[in-house]
């Protein structure tokens, strides 16, 4: 393995020259790495805040902005809206962001009301910011609603019926449509998991649902979900998910990646059996819900293959695991399934 050498680049994307980065320490031959800051956001970082976690950050402005799930004092799963400089130092909003109905989906305000919001995603597409989460409506579903500017935030349609987790837009249509992995769940802490393929014309319509990959073994052997949006290479849809064993103490999450066809994501190029992080820092392994590490969100440099992942930790603080693009991908091809 290369130690931090830029090698060739295969994002498809924008150059961020000014993510936040950490280099590969001396002796350290993992694919990724944690950050030293770790955790960059603690469980109390707000006054309302119980814990942080699972949350999904962009770059926004000249620096990022991100939707964060704040779990409140009375236990309740939020969302809360919050904007960085420097992807690693958030002012986060002690109050939850409510969501507006659709102005341009008449039928928004039916379901425009609040049971409970967790684990967010956010993607640029075309001309504003995506938002999906797991959204309560007689059980959890995915909510989806779009902001312009990280203050106004609108509510549209929930893309499923219940149950469903980890909606996760790709950041561009294909084959014309919008197109979104899913994860058909029970109502509760469902003991099963594959992760699908979904498309729809309008944002609001979706079918044309395809199987894309299942639970196998070891840390994926129970369940698994899709991570942050599906980053673009010349190599296929690079996907980050996490997967779920369970031991006698209950379930463990780590994350690994896979290769999706670009035109047709729901194929499976390449998945490598290991993981590429397990719940092993301190403050993965002790939290609310020991032994999680739980990826909702990435930023990429296409100019230098740096790759910055955001996970939540142990259900209780926001972390971050460093990596080049091009190592992943060396390693999900040369680590057969
Ligand atoms: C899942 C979701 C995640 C959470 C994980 C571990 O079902 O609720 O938000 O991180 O369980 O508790």
């Amino acid at each position: 393995m290369q130690a931090q050498s830029k090698k060739k680049t295969t994002i498809i994307g924008s150059a961020l020259p000014h993510m936040p980065w950490e280099p590969r320490e001396p002796g350290n031959n993992n694919v990724i790495w944690r950050s030293t800051n770790n955790p960059i956001i603690n469980h109390d970082h707000i006054p309302s805040s119980n814990s942080i976690f699972n949350s999904a950050v962009v770059p926004y402005g000249g620096g990022f902005a991100g939707v964060f799930r704040c779990d409140s004092k009375t236990r309740q799963m939020q969302l809360h809206r919050g904007v960085s400089s420097d992807g690693i130092n958030w002012e986060i909003e002690n109050e939850r962001l409510q969501f507006l109905p659709d102005p341009n989906t008449p039928t928004a305000a039916e379901i425009n009301r609040f049971e409970y919001a967790y684990d967010p995603r956010v993607v640029w597409i075309e001309d504003r910011y995506y938002v999906t989460w797991c959204n309560g409506y007689y059980g959890p579903t995915i909510g989806v609603g779009y902001t312009y500017d990280f203050e106004t935030f609108y509510q549209m349609e929930n893309a499923y019926l219940p149950f469903n987790r980890n909606g996760v837009l790709f950041p561009r249509k294909i084959n014309g449509k919008y197109a979104m992995l899913n994860r058909p769940s029970d109502n509760g802490h469902t003991p099963f998991g594959d992760i699908y393929y979904s498309e729809s014309p309008d944002m609001t319509h979706w079918g044309r649902h395809r199987f894309v990959m299942g639970a196998t073994g070891g840390w994926q052997s129970t369940k698994i979900g899709a991570g942050p949006i599906p980053i673009e290479t010349t190599e296929g849809w690079l996907l980050i998910y996490h997967g779920v064993l369970t031991s006698c103490n209950g379930f463990v999450y780590s994350f690994g990646a896979a290769l999706l066809d670009l035109e047709r994501p729901w194929q499976v190029l390449h998945r490598p059996e290991p993981y590429l992080l397990a719940p092993q820092a301190p403050y993965e392994r002790t939290g609310d819900v020991p032994n999680v590490a739980f990826p909702c969100a990435a930023l990429a440099d296409a100019d230098t293959g740096r790759i910055a992942i955001y996970y939540g930790a142990a259900d209780t603080a926001v972390a971050v695991a460093y990596g080049y693009v091009d190592e992943i991908i060396d390693f999900v091809k040369s680590n057969p399934a």
